[in-house]
């Protein structure tokens, strides 16, 4: 099978890079952090992370793959500044894996001059955590050596808010099915309300992803919403942080 020849070529010859999309801070503009997203090889069939994510579950090598993209997003931004983020999905499962511990990732930081508390992790809310209780005790691991973590996707998937709330988040990534034309839609106006009102009392930071629009961007802003991303505030690019000179590395 051609595609899984490719799969375990790019696998073994450790061809993916991050790039990375900017999160823009709505009370002075400046750019927050970054979002580390893995691409593959352009003819390979495998350019989008989520085709090569997928054939990496299915092939039971999810977490080799996901190791290689956390070390690749972190090697990747070093021109990263002491006070911003990198946010970096992590698969549900992989939390569970023994091998995902937070000196594992430590080495790899110092190395490249960034500190835990440059790192979140994204958890995805589409995936449901299987064994609830542990996940919560490797992720409060995480967050007493100072990684933050965000909840990404909110209001795709099915976790409801009290779950959300168990995790303890520092941010809500609010999903684009909520925010894409969140100008004329009261509905969605009505349910990023309730993640504003949610997130305020329990002190965690929105994100608004996919902002396409100017006008859902404004609606965003006037609504309480503390950080936005999508391609109206730039496209996920690998120039962004990356030397020129050291492109090809990737
Ligand atoms: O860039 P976009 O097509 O670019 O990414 C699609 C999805 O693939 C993202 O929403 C994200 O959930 C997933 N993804 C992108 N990069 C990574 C990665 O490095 N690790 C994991 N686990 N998922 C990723
Ligand atoms: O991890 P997550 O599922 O949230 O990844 C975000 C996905 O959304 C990535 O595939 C990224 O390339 C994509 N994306 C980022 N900004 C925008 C946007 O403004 N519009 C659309 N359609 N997709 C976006
Ligand atoms: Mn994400
Ligand atoms: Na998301």
């Amino acid at each position: 099978n051609e595609e899984l020849a490719a799969f375990y070529t790019i696998l073994h010859t450790a061809s993916i890079w991050s790039v990375y999309q900017p999160i823009v801070s709505l009370k002075d503009g400046t750019v927050f952090g970054y979002e580390a997203l893995t691409r593959g090889p352009e003819q390979s069939g495998f350019r989008s992370p989520l085709k090569l994510f997928r054939m990496a579950e299915q092939e039971g090598k999810l977490y080799e793959l996901d190791k290689l993209a956390r070390e690749k997003a972190i090697r990747g931004c070093r021109n990263l500044s002491a006070d911003q983020k990198i946010f970096i999905n992590i698969p549900a499962s992989v939390i569970l894996e023994p091998d995902f511990t937070p000196g594992q990732t430590m080495r790899l930081l110092r190395e490249c001059g960034l500190n835990p508390t440059n790192v979140v992790l994204e958890i995805t809310e589409r995936t449901s955590v299987e064994n609830f209780e542990m996940a919560k005790r490797v992720l409060e691991h995480y967050r007493k050596q100072g990684y933050q973590i965000a909840i990404d996707d909110a209001g795709a998937g099915y976790s409801s808010l009290e779950a959300i709330a168990e995790l303890q988040p520092d941010y809500i990534k609010i999903d684009r099915s909520l925010t894409e034309q969140i100008h004329t839609s009261r509905v969605k106006e009505y349910i990023v309300e309730t993640f504003v009102t949610f997130a305020t009392k329990m002190n965690i930071s929105l994100i608004a992803e996919g902002i396409e629009r100017l006008e859902d961007l404004d609606k965003l802003m006037r609504m309480g919403v503390h950080y936005v991303q999508g391609y109206l505030l730039g496209r996920p690019d690998k120039a962004l942080l990356v030397p020129d000179a050291d492109i090809h590395q990737f």
